[in-house]
């Protein structure tokens, strides 16, 4: 098995804005905490660096409350970047913001036109393909857009749906290595991860499936202590970061990071 699925020599990340406290989000539970918020992302951005990664850490975006969730504005492939087209209407601008930061970084960088809608976090790119969740956030016509785009870097690419009332695709899961997925039962019960392994969630701990592999780390939220023991006895080594302020917007691990190694 090769490891270029979960191997990442870069990622981006970008600091909360005071404005986050108006992110969207399903429930209103509350403003996120921006000193909380902040420290959880500083931890966030050591974990990714002390894996070794060249991580840039973008300055708040106050007039985009959401851009913290950097994943949800691009996807970004061995060979280039796509810029997307976030179905959020206050999300739209963000995805623009980030094409510059990609510019540097990448010799291709293509942008969905729309339009149709597309956001980073229903795509989930694995060893073999890319499975991309419809989801409200994502419809068929920025789908068909992306695959059009991608064509000239011949990924097979797999649409499947995203749960109700489920934001993003990879709110119910997360690429754990080559072949292993960790995935709510939900999710899994769709059918969409035949032929992968899948480890699931504990019940009542869905919230962490939106971890994510990075180098030798699995990163995950804190706070979901039987799907950790189930990983570390799997042999993955762990690293928990606070997400109490980001999940209050409906955030986890792979929406506050973009990962990659450009060829
Ligand atoms: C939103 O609703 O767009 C943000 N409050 C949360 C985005 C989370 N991103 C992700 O799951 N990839």
């Amino acid at each position: 098995m090769s490891d270029k699925s979960f191997t990442f020599s870069h990622a981006i990340s970008r600091k909360p804005s005071r404005s986050s406290v108006d992110g969207l989000r399903a429930v209103n539970v509350g403003a996120p905490d921006l000193a909380r918020f902040e420290q959880h992302h500083a931890d966030y951005v050591a974990a990714l660096r002390s894996t070794g990664a060249e991580v840039t850490v973008l300055d708040a975006m106050e007039e985009f409350p959401d851009s913290v969730f950097v994943e949800d504005a691009a996807l970004c492939l061995q060979e280039g970047a796509v810029i997307m087209r976030p179905g959020a209407p206050t999300r739209l601008g963000e995805a623009r913001e980030m094409a510059p930061h990609l510019e540097t970084l990448y010799s291709e960088v293509v942008c969905i036109e729309g339009p149709g809608f597309i956001e980073g976090g229903d795509i989930l790119t694995t060893e073999r393909e890319i499975l991309i969740g419809l989801s409200a956030r994502t419809d068929k016509a920025g789908v068909d857009e992306f695959i059009r785009l991608v064509d000239r870097w011949r990924y097979a690419v797999r649409v499947v749906d995203t749960p109700p009332d489920v934001l993003h695709f990879k709110t119910d899961c997360s690429l754990l290595d080559g072949e292993t997925i960790l995935a709510t039962k939900r999710l899994d019960r769709s059918g969409c991860f035949k032929g992968y392994n899948v480890i699931h969630t504990a019940d009542g701990e869905e919230a962490c499936a939106n971890s994510i592999r990075f180098n030798n780390l699995v990163i995950m939220p804190a706070g979901f202590p039987r799907t950790r023991d189930q990983l570390l006895a799997a042999g993955y080594e762990i690293r928990e970061i606070g997400n109490s302020e980001a999940a209050k917007l409906d955030g986890g691990m792979s929406c506050l990071s973009l990962r990659f190694s450009p060829s």
